[in-house]
C-alpha cells in the first residue's frame, strides 16, 4: 500500500524496533482511518470477507476502518512486507464484529490485543476525534520500574516527572497503571480504556505500555519520553535508593505556568521521604 498513512504506520514500527521495544512479535499498533484515507484505497479492499467476533463490543466505532498489525507478526518486518504484516479491518454495523478487507495475505488475524486497541480507540474518539493512533510496546526500563515502584499512579507519575522536565509538559495528565492482568482480551482492554478516558499513557505492570496520539509521531514521542524518564530513574536507582537533589513541587507549578498547562495537584504531594518510590 503506497499511501502517506501506510508509510507513517510503517515508520513507527521500524522506529520502535530500532529502540529495542519489539522483541520477536512484541507490541502492536492500530490507527482509526479517516474517510478520505479509506476512499484512497477503496479499490484494494475486499468487502466480501467474513465477519468475526471481537472480544468485547465497540458500538461507537461501528462501520469504521482500522489499520492494525497482525497477531504474531514482527514489527521489524512491517517495512519489508507490509501486506503480510498489516491488515485493514472494517467493523460491522453494531461494532461487535470485524472483517479483514486488506492485508495479512499469508493468513492470520489482527493483533492479539485487538480488544484493547478498539476499546481504547472508542473512548478516545469520544474524548477527542483526532486521537486516532494507539501504540503498544515493551520498553524495558518502564517495565523494570513496575517491579520496584509501588503500583500507585501518583507515585509512579511523580517519580517519572522528576527525572525529565519534559515529562510534565508531554504527559501533564500523568500515567495510568494496570496491575498484572492476562493480556489479549476484554478484561485488560476495559482497564486500559478506563485510563484512556483521561490520560494518554497506560503502563501494564510487568508487560509494557500503551499510548495514544493524534498522529504517529505524537504517539511514538510520548512512548519515548516516558521510557527515557524511566531509563534515567533506573540509572539513579542503580546508584542509590534516594535522591540528593530533585525538581520540587513548586518547580512543576512553575513549569505549568510557563507552558500554560493544567497539572493535577494530586501529583505534587509534599514528600516525607527522600527514598525513591516513597511518599
Ligand atoms: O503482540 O505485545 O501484548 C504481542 C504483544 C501482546
Ligand atoms: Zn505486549
Amino acid at each position: 500500500m503506497n499511501t502517506k498513512r501506510a508509510k507513517d504506520f510503517t515508520k513507527i514500527c521500524t522506529d520502535g524496533w530500532l529502540q529495542g521495544w519489539h522483541e520477536r512479535n512484541g507490541g502492536n499498533l492500530s490507527y482509526r482511518m479517516r474517510t478520505e484515507e479509506v476512499e484512497e484505497i477503496r479499490n484494494l479492499l475486499n468487502e466480501d470477507a467474513e465477519y468475526r467476533d471481537i472480544d468485547g463490543q465497540v458500538p461507537a466505532l461501528a462501520n469504521e476502518y482500522f489499520m492494525v498489525t497482525g497477531s504474531g507478526k514482527y514489527m521489524r518486518n512491517v517495512s519489508l512486507d507490509f501486506e503480510d504484516s498489516v491488515a485493514v479491518i472494517h467493523l460491522n454495523e453494531d461494532g461487535s464484529k470485524y472483517k479483514i478487507v486488506y492485508g495479512l495475505v499469508n493468513g492470520g488475524r489482527p493483533t492479539s490485543e485487538l480488544s484493547s486497541h478498539l476499546m481504547n480507540l472508542e473512548v478516545l474518539k469520544r474524548r477527542d476525534d483526532g486521537l486516532r493512533v494507539v501504540y503498544h510496546a515493551h520498553p524495558a526500563n518502564t517495565i523494570a520500574l513496575t517491579f520496584v515502584l509501588p503500583l500507585d499512579e501518583e507515585v509512579f507519575t511523580r517519580e517519572l516527572w522528576e527525572m525529565l522536565m519534559e515529562c510534565a509538559v508531554v504527559f501533564p495528565q500523568g500515567v495510568g497503571l494496570v496491575e498484572w492482568t492476562v493480556p489479549g482480551g476484554k478484561e485488560i482492554g476495559l482497564k486500559t480504556a478506563e485510563i484512556m478516558k483521561s490520560r494518554n499513557v497506560a503502563v501494564w505492570a510487568h508487560h509494557g505500555m500503551f499510548v495514544c496520539g493524534h498522529d504517529f509521531d505524537e504517539a511514538f514521542g510520548l512512548m519515548q519520553t516516558v521510557e527515557k524518564a524511566a531509563e534515567i530513574l533506573v540509572k539513579v536507582m542503580s546508584i542509590t535508593d534516594r535522591k540528593r537533589n530533585t525538581i520540587p513541587p513548586q518547580g512543576f507549578r512553575d513549569i505549568a505556568q510557563t507552558y500554560d498547562l493544567e497539572i493535577d495537584e494530586k501529583y505534587l504531594y509534599e514528600k516525607n521521604s527522600d527514598i525513591i518510590g516513597e511518599r
